[in-house]
């Protein structure tokens, strides 16, 4: 009987979590400073803000806000893919949702592996964004087969891995000394290799066809490609980047800063040319560059309901045919200016949200609605008493249009590409060798259960549409 001495996946994930910080603050120095200008910032908002401080003592753990929320990978083929599903699993760590990212000129389509359940996201919430490389798009010929002979003979796991994740699937989870192994083994696996697995010549035409190709298929390994903690303040971020000698890319990702924030905020430092190199004549290595690790930072709001999440894109699609941000940062200010102005439409006010059915709300009886038990009323009535309270469910998914904008952002800008639309869920989820969960039903199920924990006062309206 072994059972008794099983690690939970969340410790795994969090040891896991902890290992790549130190390790990618060693690889990339920058990544420390952005750590640290974070951890200042949501000290001085934390004094600042008093209110927000007790909140975030009541609800979240408050020692652990700055650190790493996500990181990201760019894998080359299925098997790849679904290796690192069932590495995930090991820690807890499920895909959830699906992104095609084609339609913005990236040749990937992505899900997120990520902790689900509300405790596990509690103890740790760390997610990779994890991107499949779609050779399928790449339209010269031979390029695409030799792209994928290169692909096929790399390993990226190493055996002790394999070894482990095996053991952990028969064994329903692993023991204490092989869940430490384990983190040291799939560290390698994100680890960055300076030296190339092409020559210079290949790795110069895997980049005409397109930066991300030249990303995933010149190396040993899907290196992180960056770390992601959150602030408490991310236009304050954002402007004092420069001051710390970090470059910020042009704009926030997502909506405008809000009183009542939505969905996800994003932005990064720019990514750095670092020094590679390429495979030489005679056994020689080649000196050159590769230009694909950056640091970012996010700010979460609420989750949206499929209507709110129509109006998001609506409103965001309506700012960005007025105007395109800049790569250079040249139109920020109106592009901005414009953003907050468009987004007027979308209400800023918890309960009109919640009555218009953009956002999932997590409900529970106040104390005055337990101590009313047996007295049964409507929902709207049961709040309007004060017996129901109501609070925002935190969006832990990604967004596609602000995806495309980071990978954009740190592939060079010149780089933006048209590619023919082309979702393929189906061949995404055969590659990966599961079903990604479906965020939106995720939320609605969250909000259906926190409502049963309050049948006490409310008569459980009929599902409606
Ligand atoms: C992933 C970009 C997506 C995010 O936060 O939206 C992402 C990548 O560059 O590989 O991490
Ligand atoms: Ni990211």
């Amino acid at each position: 009987m072994t059972v008794s001495r099983i690690v939970p996946a969340d410790e795994i994930r969090a040891a896991f979590s902890a290992a790549m910080s130190a390790m990618y603050r060693d690889e990339v120095p920058a990544y420390g400073t952005l750590m640290s200008l974070v951890a200042k910032v949501n000290d001085e908002t934390l004094s600042a803000r008093p209110e927000l401080k007790k909140r975030l003592e009541e609800t979240d753990s408050l020692d652990r806000i700055s650190e790493e929320r996500h990181g990201a990978i760019r894998l080359g083929t299925p098997e790849e893919l679904s290796m690192m599903r069932r590495a995930f699993a090991v820690m807890g760590m499920y895909p959830v949702g699906y992104y095609d990212l084609s339609t913005a000129g990236v040749p990937v389509h992505s899900t997120a592996f990520r902790p689900v359940e509300d405790a596990s996201l509690k103890r740790n919430p760390f997610r990779v964004f994890t991107s499949l490389l779609r050779l399928d798009l790449i339209e010269d010929e031979s390029l695409r087969r030799e792209a994928a002979e290169v692909l096929a003979s790399r390993r990226i796991f190493t055996d002790g891995a394999i070894a482990l994740i095996e053991k952990a699937e028969r064994d329903g989870g692993l023991d204490q000394a092989d869940a430490t192994r384990f983190v040291g083994e799939i560290l390698e696996t994100f680890r960055w290799h300076d030296r190339a697995i092409v020559d210079a010549d290949m790795y110069r035409r895997l980049h005409a066809a397109h930066r991300l190709v030249a990303d995933v298929v010149s190396f040993r390994g899907p290196h992180i490609n960056h770390l992601t903690p959150r602030t408490l303040d991310i236009d304050k971020v954002q402007a004092l980047m420069p001051e710390f000698g970090i470059a910020p890319k042009a704009v926030v990702e997502g909506p405008p800063s809000r009183n009542c924030p939505i969905l996800l905020r994003q932005t990064s430092f720019k990514a750095l040319e670092e020094p590679v190199s390429f495979i030489g004549e005679n056994g020689e290595w080649r000196p050159g560059s590769h230009t694909a690790r950056f640091g970012e930072i996010e700010q979460r709001g609420i989750a949206l309901t499929p209507k709110g999440r129509t109006l998001y894109d609506t409103l965001l699609d309506r700012t960005r045919a007025r105007i395109v941000p800049a790569p250079d940062g040249s139109n920020a200010p109106e592009y901005e200016a414009t953003l907050a102005e468009v987004f007027k439409e979308f209400p800023d006010d918890w309960n009109e949200i919640r009555q218009e059915g953009l956002g999932y709300f997590r409900y529970s009886l106040t104390e005055k609605g337990r101590a009313a038990a047996g007295r049964k009323t409507d929902l709207e009535t049961a709040i309007a008493e004060g017996l129901v309270q109501f609070d925002p469910i935190v969006y832990e998914d990604f967004l596609p249009v602000s995806a495309a904008g980071i990978f954009q952002s740190n592939l060079g800008d010149d780089a933006a590409q048209e590619f023919v639309a082309s979702p393929n869920r189906l061949m995404f989820e055969r590659a990966l060798g599961a079903s990604v969960l479906d965020e939106f039903a995720h939320y609605a199920e969250i909000e259906r259960t926190s409502m049963e924990s309050c049948l006490a006062v409310v008569e459980m309206p009929i599902a409606a549409e």
